[in-house]
């Protein structure tokens, strides 16, 4: 494992395949070394849609993080619909399908084995707050990347343990600051704050922001009910 160091935001796609080896894939693999994906590399048969594939070897512009010092942990406030949804940790499987060549289902041993990104960035909530966070996690084009998205794929849908559901464009899933956090300012994520895992992204307003996302699929066509917030009127992009 770990055959590599470059940051992957520094890959061009030539020299990505070049210490890769094999492909992406296996930049991936070799980076992540967990016996769940070694079948992965050798199933390659299907291209990569080439709009992802673009995504993935050419990231988009990071926006500048804050420092420790500007972390104000009692700024986040708790902005949950129906409460916190029990989960156990030890059982919790991450489900990652749709239009992919290899549908996921990872336990949180399987993620936690997958490179650690940190970043502190601002929370916003429409609602009228805003906070500095550090989350850590995994990015989500990671993830993506072992599922092998087919052509087609436009948007991610994310389903949550509470019944909270969103929809996001591709460009903005595969940001290199998506994450799927499973730690806040340095911590275990607490559970009011999505643990196990949520989604934590500097581009997007708070309400994109599954917590205790259960289910990621990558769709071309986005369905009647976008989003938990988005069917009561507001925007479905939320961006920032
Ligand atoms: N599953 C789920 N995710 C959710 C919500 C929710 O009610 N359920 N609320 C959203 C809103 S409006 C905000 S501002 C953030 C708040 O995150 P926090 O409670 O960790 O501060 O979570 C977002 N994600
Ligand atoms: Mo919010």
């Amino acid at each position: 494992m770990n055959l590599i160091r470059v940051p992957s935001s520094q890959l061009t796609r030539r020299k990505f395949l070049q210490v890769s080896g094999i492909s992406s894939m296996g930049y991936l693999l070799s980076s992540c070394g967990t016996p769940l994906f070694s079948d992965v590399a050798s199933n390659l048969s299907e291209p990569l849609n080439e709009k992802v594939e673009t995504l993935i070897f050419n990231p988009q512009k990071p926006v500048p993080e804050f420092s420790k010092s500007d972390i104000k942990p009692e700024e986040l406030l708790v902005n949950s619909f129906q409460g916190t949804p029990i989960i156990d940790q030890a059982k919790f499987r991450l489900i990652v399908d749709g239009d992919v060549n290899k549908p996921l289902n990872l336990s949180m041993a399987d993620i936690q084995a997958l490179p650690l990104t940190s970043m502190i960035i601002r929370h916003v909530c429409v609602e009228g707050w805003a906070a500095i966070v550090q989350w850590g996690g995994i990015r989500l084009r990671e993830l993506i990347a072992l599922a092998q998205p087919k052509t087609n794929v436009k948007f991610a849908y994310f389903k949550s343990a509470d019944g909270y559901y969103e929809s996001w464009d591709i460009d903005s899933v595969l940001h290199p600051q998506t994450l799927l956090a499973y730690q806040k300012n340095g911590e275990p994520l607490p559970s009011e704050n999505g643990a196990p895992l949520r989604l934590a992204s500097p581009i997007k307003l708070g309400y994109k922001q599954s917590k205790w996302v259960t289910k990621v699929t990558l769709i071309s066509d986005l369905p009647a009910m976008k989003g938990f917030w988005e069917d009561q009127g507001y925007e479905w992009y939320g961006g920032l």
